[in-house]
């Protein structure tokens, strides 16, 4: 094993993973010349600006998508859903030089993934509509055919045989009515007792309202489902009394009621409560409303996409939406309109009265300290039940956070996350746990096993090649006799207050943490992304352990939004620290203890790019060694290629 001095100096002073690009200050920098004061007063200003229009918006808490400092209107915004825009966080942060990182089309075209699913070009949003049928997986989504930004929303449309190879289709719906003018928006499919399809969308009218329609397929015969047809008496909901007609979207999949009854739930807010809203149907057509909420949570804002799904308490299979019974706990998520957070909980639903109530109240649907998918960047997700094989499956839309000038640089814009299977934790039962599919196990190719002890303060490279399309797979211990040590100190610190997200990310140094691996780093580390374990001491004396990614080092371009994300994980007695990585050029997703805890990042590196890009394993922890066991796959790329007569076995007519 190689010690990280060769590589970098290591001491307390100065920490392995430190950004070297902040050791020295230039000589020009170490004086305020008059241009620096303009620029300070100018951020001060700015700041003070941005705080007012955080006030004139109706005091909503800071976002991803800050608003413009112009009057101008964002055009999701007017249409009555909130859109990216991450120009002003980087104007915002410390970096004030003014002018955007200049990205160039070497740097901009590694960006692409190779195992994600993503469309040729221009912008995708939420995953809509995904289901199996005869012997495919159909894939909706939104997409804009024009532009690398949000806008003119259409359903886009792809079939795979494994979740992984994917067949792009002709647009499956565009806006071609009133109903649906500014766009066919998000919604959800439902397998009637007979087999058959029914999709219910929103659609934005023709004067922005949001209305809910009815489509099914032109040829149930077709398994490509390439044809769709809208239902001639559509809108077949508009917003009720008391709700805001921009506040009204994304039904879901419908579920049986005891008395064989549909119900359907579909998001909005009243104030500042998000709502979910309850419809009963027979037909699709016509719709029952309820007077009572399915669910509502005080001060969470606009619910988008909500999902509302059973999971089994004893079993780890997948369960059919409709199913429920004592060994059954049901999940509700929702998308936050304000924070952009899928937020889900766990509890109990009642058919009778079409109610859902939390386990676990202080931990309900959208507050912040409660559960999430995914701790980095994850959105607008949506499951299915995959009946083929007896599971259910999440997709998550994974948006950018590079700025909307890059993505039209790019010419692209988004990425769906790899297909997970979703369960209850029947360890614990107070988490779901994700996993990627199995299928895309079938993209690893050379795997290299690594058995490797890192002492305190180590970075160590790994040795693999190429290292921008891997999976990972590893376990971590802690020599007993550290921890015996930290546990008998009484000079150790409780690190009860620690955050990933505020607690200044893998630079800080504890007793046991953090360490992990650092992917797509360039050689001198000047970039890196750092997946890894922190273990605390609790006042207790018992281990608490987060999981975190740090991005703010992963790219030295200025304008991207780079935080620290992660979370809590439960590690039950007897438990080795286990993680794994999917890396995919400028995609990392993370999944630690098993998936219990999660973390999806998008990150640009500009120098760890190509043949430079590295991995490399780091234990900055102070007063622990490290095992670690791992297994490294480099990862073929996927077919995802437009779909030809040839792919039904078919000769193509020339
Ligand atoms: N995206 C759709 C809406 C949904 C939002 C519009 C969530 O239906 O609420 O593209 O990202």
């Amino acid at each position: 094993m190689a010690s990280s001095e060769s590589l970098l100096p290591v001491s307390s002073q100065q920490d392995p993973l430190s950004d070297s690009r902040c050791d020295s200050i230039p000589e020009s920098r170490k004086r305020r010349p008059i241009k620096v004061h303009l620029a300070v007063y100018s951020g001060f200003l700015l700041i003070a600006l941005y705080v007012t229009l955080i006030i004139t918006h109706g005091g909503s808490s800071p976002k991803n998508d800050v608003n413009d400092d112009t009057t101008v209107e964002s055009r999701a915004r007017l249409a009555g859903v909130s859109e990216k825009n991450n120009e002003h966080i980087w104007k915002l942060s410390n970096d004030l030089k003014g002018e955007a990182f200049a990205w160039n089309n070497t740097v901009l075209s590694w960006q692409r993934t190779a195992f994600h699913f993503q469309p040729e070009k221009n912008w995708m949003n939420d995953p809509n509509g995904p289901l199996f049928y005869k012997g495919w997986y159909h894939f909706f989504y939104q997409y804009n055919p024009n532009a690398a930004v949000w806008g003119d929303i259409v359903w886009g449309h792809a079939v795979s045989k494994d979740l992984i190879h994917w067949l792009y289709l002709p647009f499956a719906m565009v806006p071609d009515q009133w109903y649906d003018a500014n766009g066919v928006w998000t919604g959800s499919a439902t397998f009637l007792d007979d087999g058959s399809i029914v999709m219910l969308y929103t659609g934005s009218t023709d004067k922005f309202e949001q209305v809910q329609n009815l489509a099914y397929p032109e040829d149930p015969k077709d398994p490509l489902l390439l044809k769709w047809t809208k239902y001639s008496g559509n809108p077949v909901l508009v917003a009720p009394p008391g709700i805001g007609v921009k506040d009204f979207r994304d039904p879901t999949t419908a579920w049986k009621t005891s008395d064989g009854k549909w119900r359907i739930t579909i998001g909005s807010k009243i104030n500042r409560t998000g709502v979910s809203i309850i419809y009963d149907t027979t037909d699709f057509k016509t719709y029952e409303k309820h007077d009572t909420l399915l669910h509502q949570v005080p001060n969470t804002g606009m619910w988008e996409c909500i999902d509302f799904y059973p999971v089994s308490k004893t079993k780890d299979k997948g369960l059919d939406t409709s199913v429920n019974g004592p060994d059954v706990k049901h999940i509700i998520k929702a998308s936050m309109d304000d924070t952009r957070i899928d937020h889900y909980a766990i509890g109990t639903y009642h058919d009778s009265n079409a109610t859902w109530v939390p386990d676990n109240p202080s931990i309900d649907v959208g507050i912040s300290t409660g559960l999430r998918y995914d701790y980095g960047k994850f959105y607008a997700s949506k499951t299915f039940y995959d009946q083929h094989k007896g599971r259910r499956i999440l997709w998550g839309w994974i948006g950018e956070s590079d700025s909307e000038a890059a993505d039209v640089q790019k010419g692209w814009s988004s990425v769906q996350g790899i297909p997970r299977t979703v369960a209850l934790d029947t360890k614990t039962g107070k988490n779901l746990v994700q996993w990627p599919v199995k299928e895309i196990e079938s993209l690893r190719l050379r795997r290299k096993k690594f058995h490797m002890k890192v002492e305190p303060g180590t970075v160590v490279p790994v040795d693999l090649g190429p290292a921008a399309q891997l999976d990972i797979e590893a376990e971590f211990k802690i020599k007993k006799d550290d921890l015996e040590v930290v546990f008998g100190d009484d000079s150790v610190e409780d690190d009860k207050e620690f955050s990933c997200e505020t607690s200044g990310g893998a630079t800080v140094r504890g007793a046991l943490g953090p360490f992990g691996f650092s992917v797509l780093a360039d050689q001198s580390l000047s970039e890196q992304t750092p997946v890894y374990f922190y273990v605390t001491k609790g006042k207790d004396s018992k281990l608490k352990t987060f999981f975190c990614t740090d991005t703010s080092r992963s790219t030295i371009a200025n304008d991207v939004v780079k935080p620290v994300y992660g979370s809590f994980v439960p590690v039950l007695k007897g438990e080795k620290l286990t993680m794994r990585i999917l890396v995919d050029h400028s995609i990392v997703e993370g999944f630690g203890q098993g998936g219990r805890t999660c973390i999806t990042s998008r990150v640009y590196p500009t120098k760890a790019i190509y043949g430079a890009t590295k991995l490399f394993l780091f234990n900055n922890a102070i007063d622990a060694t490290i095992t670690a066991s791992f297994k490294v796959w480099q990862m073929n790329s996927a077919f995802i290629r437009p779909f030809s007569a040839d792919d039904l076995g078919v000769p193509s007519s020339t």
